[in-house]
């Protein structure tokens, strides 16, 4: 299975004012991230609020970035739903456009492990011929051990792994030696995760401090250990600063501040109020902002 490399954004998905997905708004935010130079997307997860749009959404977003940048970077699509059915829908549609990969999150209230494995083998039969990629967020008791219950499924590739523990982190990295692309989804440790053998990260954050990112890999690459924890350090001031006034609002909201307006996010999450916006706006000139997103 192909394999990836590098610094992804978990895109946003931009809505309009009623509500409606924003096309343009997307087209003018993947260009500007491709200038910057970022290495692929993952749409549609949970900062794109995937699980919050329609199934119709859903495919205008994937239409929209596939039609931007597929055959230039890798696009992969989460396609993560309650209904298998549903899921499965939105990735033979990934795999008629040309997506790279396919990725799932763990399917809602289910409580027994078999459950989790027969959900994900549904959803990667859906595309017997894309990576397919579950995307480990959450409190999952043992990640390496549901990872080994999904072995026999053929196209399984790696996964996103969203979770603090960098232990945990090697041995997944460790579980394939070929074949096998293990994402890091928590931003505030992308270069502890690459230090821990992650291949590639995919993150909220890349949205608004993609070049940032790209540097730290490449001081980390370099054997600039001290300039890429200083980076990380620099992207973690702002990150923190989002999750004191709610993340995905306040997120949005930064991207309006460095010119790239992606309006609200979509119920329910929820808007930053429009009173907390010049408190926010201070906030995120302390934690240094604008040096962040000059990169
Ligand atoms: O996996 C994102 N995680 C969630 C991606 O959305 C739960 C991250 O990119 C976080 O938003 C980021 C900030 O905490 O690490």
């Amino acid at each position: 299975m192909q394999t990836f490399h590098g610094v992804w954004p978990a895109l946003v998905t931009p809505f309009t004012e009623d509500d409606q997905v924003d096309v343009a708004a997307i087209e003018r935010l993947v260009k500007a991230l491709v200038d910057k130079g970022l290495q692929g997307f993952y749409l549609c997860g949970s900062t794109g609020e995937g699980v919050f749009m329609t199934t119709a959404e859903r495919k205008l977003v994937t239409e929209t970035v596939v039609g931007l940048v597929g055959g230039q970077l890798p696009v992969i699509v989460h396609v993560g739903a309650s209904s298998v059915i549903e899921a499965g829908e939105l990735a033979r549609h990934a795999a008629r456009l040309g997506a790279s990969g396919i990725s799932s999150i763990l399917p809602p209230v289910t409580f027994d492990e078999r459950s989790v494995v027969s959900y994900f083998s549904g959803v990667a039969a859906a595309a017997p011929d894309l990576p397919f990629i579950p995307y480990l967020l959450g409190a999952i008791r043992n990640p390496l051990a549901l990872l080994e219950s999904l072995n026999h499924i053929p196209n399984l590739a790696g996964t996103k792994y969203t979770g603090p523990n960098m232990v945990e982190m090697q041995q997944i990295v460790g579980l394939r030696s070929e074949g096998w692309t293990v994402f890091s989804g928590m931003d505030e440790q992308a270069l502890f995760a690459r230090m821990s053998g992650a291949h590639s990260c995919i993150g909220s954050t890349m949205n608004l401090m993609g070049g940032l990112y790209l540097q730290l890999m490449e001081a980390a690459a370099q054997g600039d250990y001290a300039g890429a924890l200083a980076l990380q350090q620099q992207a973690n001031h702002v990150t923190l600063t989002l999750a004191r006034f709610g993340f995905m609002g306040a997120l949005k909201t930064a991207l309006a501040l460095v010119g790239q307006p992606v309006g609200a996010p979509r119920t329910p999450n929820i808007p930053l109020p429009a009173a907390k916006l010049a408190e926010l706006t201070a906030a995120l000139e302390r934690a240094g902002l604008r040096d962040a997103t000059a990169l």
